[in-house]
């Protein structure tokens, strides 16, 4: 594999919005290697980082490479200060399938103990810019959570989510008996994980799953466009509204509403905040320099 990332590195020559393709390895305009996803910048600005699952044969099931690749490139994206927001997509059938059952067929509760089998897919909660998942055709299993561990959700109208692990006689082990809940509440969720049912994506959005719905071919293009006015503010700023929506999921309301007052107060330490401020008492748009 390294000797194929080398080989293939030389031969390419990436641009910024449409990284050219080799046969098995592609390289993001970081010049990071990535085999199953493609990796580009997006949006007027090229502000927005984009990453597209890109298993196309198996579903964009999450094979265990699959997700490391994710990984590097949620880090290469927060580490590069032009991105304000990432968008993660798949393809107009799939989302994502769910872990790969086949990488799974013959794992042993030893095996998946000691090895914390599949705990690295965290990483992609634990970053400080938003991420928008652009779901189109299945999100199910690891791929409902994978969607579930953004911090916003845009379906096309032909998405169906589910948690059908149920079905291959395990549970979700990636937040989805815990996210679920927490975003379509206990009688809808008990019902998914229980009998492996699919819900739509007006259903995923009748229940809160999802903010908003497109036709399938907008989607993506609806989520760089979130993408680029989230990327248009403070990104110091926007990192301090994650962290307290974010507290939500897991502190008590006293402790949720304190972290909530401490990055308030915060925001007056910043310049950004004395920007956005002054620039609305002055009548002119704010130019913030994330400081
Ligand atoms: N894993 C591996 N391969 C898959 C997966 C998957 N999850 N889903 C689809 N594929 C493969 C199929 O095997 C098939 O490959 P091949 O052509 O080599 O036979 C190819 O993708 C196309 O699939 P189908 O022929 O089945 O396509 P259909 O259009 O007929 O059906 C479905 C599409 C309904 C999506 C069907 O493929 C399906 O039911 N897939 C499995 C869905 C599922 O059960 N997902 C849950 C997996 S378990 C899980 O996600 C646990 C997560 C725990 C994470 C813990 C992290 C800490």
């Amino acid at each position: 594999m390294a000797l194929l990332c080398r080989v293939a590195a030389a031969s390419l020559r990436v641009s910024r919005s449409r990284p050219l393709v080799a046969a098995a390895v592609r390289a993001s305009s970081a010049g990071a290697q990535y085999q199953h996803i493609l990796v580009e910048k997006k949006g007027e600005r090229g502000n927005v980082g984009f990453i597209q699952l890109n298993r196309k044969k198996a579903l964009n099931a999450l094979c265990d490479e699959l997700m490391r690749e994710v990984g590097l490139a949620l880090d290469e994206f927060e580490n590069d200060p032009e991105i304000g927001a990432i968008v993660l997509t798949g393809s107009e059938k799939a989302f994502a399938a769910g872990a790969d059952i086949k990488e799974m067929v013959d794992k042993t509760f030893q095996e998946c103990y000691a090895g914390n089998f599949l705990t690295h897919w965290n990483h992609v909660t634990t970053g400080k810019k938003p991420v928008i998942a652009a779901v189109n055709g299945y999100a199910l299993g690891g791929g409902c959570e994978l969607a579930m561990m953004c911090d916003i959700i845009y379906a096309g109208d032909k998405a169906q989510f589910g948690q059908p692990e149920i079905l291959l006689g395990t549970i979700p082990g990636a937040g989805g008996t815990q996210r679920l809940t927490k975003a379509v509440g206990k009688s809808l969720a008990m019902e998914m994980v229980l009998t492996g049912d699919r819900i739509s994506a007006q259903e995923a959005k009748a229940s809160g799953l999802v903010s908003k719905v497109f036709p399938a071919s907008d989607v993506v293009d609806e989520a760089i466009k979130c993408g680029e006015k989230i990327a248009s503010n403070s990104k110091l700023i926007v990192a301090m509204a994650k962290e307290a929506v974010n507290g939500a999921f897991e502190l008590t309301l006293a402790e949720g509403n304190r972290l909530e007052k401490r990055l308030f107060h915060s925001t007056f330490s910043t310049n950004d905040r004395k920007e956005g401020m002054n620039a609305f008492v002055e009548k002119r748009k704010a130019n913030f320099t994330d400081q």
